[in-house]
């Protein structure tokens, strides 16, 4: 029997795909929808201290590629979500993951301290990388601020935390940041989201009003960078922290090539957007059968197995 299956740490994962947070999980119905799908976990949208409406709309846009997005972080606030993934939990419901941020540092704190006093005992995803709200920068750009931030946070969250991390591109970045995850007893850490910043442009216009146009970039445009960064992590992290994949992820062979530069668990963020919660069985149904046609039974056979070219 061909498996999907997959860990992050003690937690287990009847199937690797799941949605990227942001997508199909701003509410309880929405959540439920994963829930009740394919996926072998959801994640929420990233809730914050208090709720927040984000920014004006037009603020999301689908292209040919992909897609562009400045939403600003809206959410229903961190405790909405929390209450729910408790209720999932008593229910015996897959694994969640809970994704969190301040924004601010302070209200950061504020919300780990919460979490961790609560019966919630699934996993968190501090989201390092929002690209879209105006006047704060993605704090994983700013290495200094990030290591403090994560020293802080562990004097106190004992329960197992993973951060969402924005593209990097260069080498000397990828080794700085490694050098600085390695020194936490961090669960996971997930590549990529958004390429930030990007613009898009329909005759002479932007297509999203925040920021005048500029917004983060998903779907087949990202695929590259995050194979990239999902490989560059792998390669340095301490074995304890598992690798999700996210970016550019449509079909099996997408996920096929995340789970073989390192990833343990793939997120689907524009294709779900674009195709609704049945790609989950059409893209565990294209991994399977490659599966077959390669004689992998397991994740464990191919992940992290990437052939490079030798002399
Ligand atoms: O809400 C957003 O604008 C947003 C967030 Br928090 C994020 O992490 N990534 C993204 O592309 N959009």
């Amino acid at each position: 029997m061909i498996s999907t299956a997959t860990t992050i740490g003690q937690f287990h994962f009847d199937n690797c795909l799941m949605n990227a947070a942001g997508v199909h999980c701003m509410t309880r119905t929405e959540l439920e929808e994963v829930r009740n799908s394919a996926a072998g976990a959801f994640v929420t949208k990233t809730g914050t201290y208090e709720s927040r409406n984000g920014n004006p709309e037009p603020r999301y846009y689908d292209t040919i590629l992909g897609s562009i997005n400045s939403m600003g972080l809206p959410n229903h606030g961190y405790q909405y979500y929390l209450d729910f993934v408790i209720k999932e939990q008593k229910n015996n419901s897959k694994n969640t993951i809970l994704s969190i941020v301040g924004p601010s540092s302070d209200e950061t704190h504020h919300i780990l301290k919460a979490i961790q006093d609560s019966d919630y005992q699934g996993l968190v995803e501090l989201n390092l990388s929002c690209p879209n709200v105006p006047g704060k920068p993605q704090i994983a750009y700013d290495f200094e601020t990030t290591e403090s931030l994560l020293k802080s946070i562990f004097t106190y969250y004992k329960k197992p935390l993973g951060i969402k991390l924005p593209p990097y591109f260069d080498i000397v970045h990828f080794d700085q940041a490694a050098a600085i995850f390695n020194r936490f007893p961090i669960a996971f850490v997930n590549c990529v989201n958004s390429i930030g910043n990007g613009l898009v442009i329909e005759d002479e216009s932007v297509v999203i009003k925040p920021k005048n146009g500029f917004g983060g970039i998903g779907g087949d445009y990202i695929k590259p960078t995050a194979l990239a960064n999902v490989h560059a992590f792998y390669q340095r992290l301490n074995k304890s922290i598992t690798i999700i994949g996210t970016g550019g992820v449509k079909n099996g062979r997408d996920a096929f090539e995340h789970i073989l530069c390192g990833a343990s668990m793939v997120q689907i963020g524009t294709a779900l957007q674009q195709e609704g919660v049945s790609i989950f069985d059409k893209i565990t149904d294209e991994l399977k059968e490659i599966m077959t046609e390669k004689g992998y039974q397991t994740l464990e056979d191919f992940r992290g197995k990437l052939h490079y070219i030798k002399d």
